[in-house]
Parts: C-alpha cells; structure tokens; sequence
C-alpha cells in the first residue's frame, strides 16, 4: 500500500490533575473521518489515545468501570509544568500507554497527513506530545490541527502545538481543501467541485466503524446554543443553534445499533429540550416504536426549564436511566447575572416531574459550578444543601475560563489573567487553586459536603 493513500487521525492524550471517561469520544474527529471517507479514496488509521478498551494485556489495566459505561482511564504520571506546581495534585497523562501508542505508530503506514484534534484549550500537551511522536516515526508528515484548543486559542496553537496547519472553526468545509492542498490533487475525489455543507444535518455520520469500541458511542442532534451564559463558549464554536431532523437522528441511532452493536449513547447537546415537541419527543417516539433497547445520557447537562410530564416520561420509557441537569447554582441573584438560563424553582419542579415518572432522586445529578470570580463558598455550599433537599445528587463542575466568553474579558479587565497567558491556566483546577475565594480547605470542605461525607 502506497503511503499516499493513507491518513492518520488521533485524538491526543489528556494531560491533567484529573480525568475521567465521562463518556468521552471525539465526536469532530469522527465526523471528519466520515466526510473524508466518502470525498476521497484514502484508507483512514484513527487512534484515539482516550479510548482505554483497546489497552494492551501487558498493562494489567482493568478500569473501574460502571454498567452505564462510564470508567476510569490508564494513566501515568508525568512531571508538572511549572506554572501549577503550585496545585498539591499529581499531573498525568491519561489514556493509553505512551509505549503502546508508539507501537501502534510503528505498524501503520506512513501517513500523507496526520489530523489531530484537541477537545480541552489546557489538554494541549496531549498534541505536543502526539506531534513529537508523530515526528519521530513519520519524520515531516503534515499535521493538521483543529478542534477547540485550536479554535479558542489559534495563536498559541499556530506557535506551540507543533502543527504544521492549524484550521479554526468546523471542520467539515475546510479540510477536503486543506487535503487537496498538503497532499495533491489526486486522492480527493470530488477535486474541481469540493461538496459544501450547508447546515449540520447535511454532514456524514460520524465513523465509528474505525473506532475500537462501538458499544458506547456519543452523538448530538443539534449544534450551537441559543442562551448565552458568561462562562460559555459554545457561541464562539458554532454561532448558530441548528437542530437535525429527528427522522436523520433515528436512523442514524438505528444504523450505529444494527450496523456496530451499539448500546449506549450519550448526547453531547447544549441544548438537547429545545423545541422539545419537534425534536427530541419526535426522536423518543420514533426510538419507542422501533425498541433497539438501548440506553441513553446527557453528560451536558439538560435545561430544567424544558422538562415537564410528557418529556419526563418519555426520557423514563426510552432507557435514560441516569440524568445530568444544570443549575450551576442555587443564587437567583449570580443566575440571573451570569445568564439566566434557569431559576432554582425550575428544578424543583423538573425533578418533581421526574420523579413522578419513576426516576428515583439517586439516578438524577446536578450541576453547580465551583470558582467563578466572585463566587463564595457559602454560595457553593448552600447550592448544595439546596440540590440533597430536593432528593438529587450535586455534582461538582470546576470552573475553566474560556477565551472569548464574557467571564473571561472580566479576568483580563480585572488583572487575573493575560490575552496571552498560557492555557495551562483555563485548567479547571487552576482558576480555582489559584484565583478563586476558595482556600485549599474550602475546596475540599466542598467536595466532602458534594459528596455527603460530612453529613450525619
Ligand atoms: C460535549 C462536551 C463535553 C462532554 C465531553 C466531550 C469530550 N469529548 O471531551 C462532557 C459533557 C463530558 C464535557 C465535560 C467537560 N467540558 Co465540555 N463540552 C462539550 C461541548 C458541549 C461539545 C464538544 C463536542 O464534542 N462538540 C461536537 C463536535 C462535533 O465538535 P468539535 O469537537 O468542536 O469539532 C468540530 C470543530 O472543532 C472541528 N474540528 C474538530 N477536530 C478537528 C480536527 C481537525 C484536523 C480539523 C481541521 C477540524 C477539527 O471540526 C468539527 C466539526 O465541525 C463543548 C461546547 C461546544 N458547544 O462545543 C464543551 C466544552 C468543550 N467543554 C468545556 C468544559 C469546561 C468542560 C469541563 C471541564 C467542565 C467541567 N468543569 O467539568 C468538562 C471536562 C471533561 C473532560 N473532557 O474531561 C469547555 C471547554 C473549556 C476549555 N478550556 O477548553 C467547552 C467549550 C464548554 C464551555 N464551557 O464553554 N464536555
């Protein structure tokens, strides 16, 4: 097989104090790889550092690994970068072992590109690191970087990551281009009249088929957000909220269940409620008829406000059987500030609603937010009593300033950070070990009350 015909696709290592397999999967990598599959004729080779089910039996690594499919990653620690010695927490790299990734490098072809993306701005050691091995086997191959470090933080990406090409934005109308450019004309198919997708829904599905575990998978059915919260940056990565066509939704589920044995997806949404009679209860209804039997997630939190008595029964029928709500945080006043985007009675009510159709108060988390400027740590800890007096589980989010949002230009405007501080500081343990009002004890006074060890 001719070099030529090959490209290599990986998601990169996380480097990190903490990290989880919280249904991770690298959802814009994979809809690249379905597009480049039907435009071109090159043979695609996708490692995906984070996916800890193919890790070598020499490791002796089993995850701690809930039925929900949730698990716990491989990880090894490395030495800490200089900026957060200062976190009393060890700093790994999680996924896979450094030697197999190199052993997987040795038994693929050279690649005419490699495609890397990069889902956290502070995970970019991860590409550091994959571009060094990269460079090593494959010597000056073309490595093409995106995804959202590269969109949130493109200069730092263009000087540091080591990439030869960096794209902002989505993917799906630059990169048969950039293919056509780095590596000739010839491979790409449609050369003179490159596709353009015009909206979301047009796109490829995603290609799990060259993914090592096709049991749990990850999907969206709407891209884009329609509020705007000051921590955010959903905005900046898609300014405009689309949302699929339930029927293409279904069948897509029912492709990926047939075709790889599918038998647990997560929705990746910011804003899966939305317009909730067309779309999602369209897509339940459809899923109800049709019993694949599968069961579903919601990591990213679903909007409280949305959720009445049908919807709540239909997320009962159709396998949701864990839920994820955002509140952030139980002060009307700071909600109201930082966008408005629910009231605590909302998710009372919601989870009223909930619970009259069978979920039980310990399959339902929600969301707080912990280290925002200004935030105190009565505001956290009165958050929490308020999500155990409703009968939910807190669940703790660590605050990550994110370039571009409006909470990041308050830490520029008040001194905290630098348009050109490193990224390592958007790590979510850093703003809040660092900047936060919270001390070291207050943040693990936090933690026990979230995890109800302190209480009697
Ligand atoms: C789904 C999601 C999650 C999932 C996990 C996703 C994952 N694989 O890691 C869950 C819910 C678990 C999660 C958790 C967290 N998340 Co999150 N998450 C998202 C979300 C909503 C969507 C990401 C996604 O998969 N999009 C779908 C794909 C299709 O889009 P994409 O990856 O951007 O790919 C497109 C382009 O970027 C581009 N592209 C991608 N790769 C490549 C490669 C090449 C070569 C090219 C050319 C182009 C390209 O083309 C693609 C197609 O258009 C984003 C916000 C958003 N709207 O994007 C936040 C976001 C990424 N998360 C964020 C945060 C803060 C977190 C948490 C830290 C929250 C917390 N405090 O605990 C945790 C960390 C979890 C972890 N990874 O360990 C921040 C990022 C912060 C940062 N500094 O980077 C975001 C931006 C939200 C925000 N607050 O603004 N998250």
């Amino acid at each position: 097989m001719s070099p030529k015909n090959h490209l290599l696709l990986l998601n990169p290592w996380a480097y990190d104090f903490t990290a989880y397999n919280f249904w991770l999967r690298p959802l814009g990598l994979l809809y690249l790889a379905g597009i480049i599959k039907q435009y071109t004729d090159f043979d695609l080779d996708f490692i995906d550092c984070l996916d800890c089910s193919q890790i070598d039996g020499v490791y002796h690594f089993r995850p701690k690994e809930r039925p929900d499919g949730r698990s716990s990653f491989f990880k090894e620690e490395v030495s800490k970068p200089e900026l957060l010695r200062h976190i009393p927490r060890k700093f790994c790299r999680y996924g896979l072992p450094y030697n197999q990734v190199e052993s997987i490098l040795e038994q693929i072809p050279p690649p005419a590109a490699v495609l890397l993306t990069c889902t956290l701005t502070y995970w970019y050691p991860g590409v550091q690191a994959a571009v060094e091995l990269i460079r090593k086997k494959f010597g000056g191959v073309p490595v093409i970087l995106g995804g959202v470090y590269a969109t949130l933080c493109a200069d730092h990406a263009r000087s540091q990551s080591g990439a030869d090409v960096v794209l902002t934005g989505p993917g799906e109308n630059q990169i048969l281009l950039a293919l056509k450019e780095i590596t000739g004309r010839d491979q790409v198919k449609a050369v003179d009249d490159l596709p353009v997708f015009p909206d979301f829904d047009s796109l490829p599905s995603p290609a799990y088929e060259l993914s090592h575990n096709t049991s749990i998978l990850a999907l969206m059915t709407s891209r884009g957000c329609p509020f705007h919260c000051t921590y955010c940056a959903s905005r900046l990565l898609c300014q405009q909220f689309e949302q699929r066509n339930p029927e293409k939704v279904v069948a897509e589920i029912m492709y990926f269940w047939r075709t790889l044995g599918t038998e647990q997806i997560a929705f990746y949404d910011d804003a899966l409620l939305i317009n909730k009679d067309r779309h999602l209860i369209k897509i339940l209804e459809a899923l109800a008829r049709l019993k694949p039997g599968l069961r579903f997630h919601t990591p990213n939190g679903l909007h409280p406000r949305e959720i009445d008595p049908v919807l709540a029964r239909w997320l009962k029928a159709c396998g949701f059987d864990s839920l994820f709500l955002s509140l952030e945080s139980s002060n009307t006043a700071w909600l109201a500030e930082t966008g408005a985007k629910v009231k605590p009675e909302e998710v009372a009510r919601a989870l009223n609603y909930l619970k009259e159709a069978g979920f039980k108060g310990s399959q339902i988390s929600v969301y707080l937010l912990v280290g925002l400027p200004g935030q105190d740590k009565k505001q956290v800890i009165d958050s929490i009593e308020f999500v155990r007096s409703l009968g939910a589980r807190p669940r703790l989010a660590y605050f990550s300033p994110v370039p571009g949002t409006a909470d990041w230009s308050r830490l520029l405007a008040s001194g905290h950070l630098k348009s050109d501080s490193d990224p390592l500081l958007q790590n979510k343990l850093a703003f809040t070990y660092f900047w936060s009002q919270f001390t070291p004890e207050d943040l693990d006074e936090i933690k026990k009350k979230a995890a109800g060890k302190n209480e009697s």
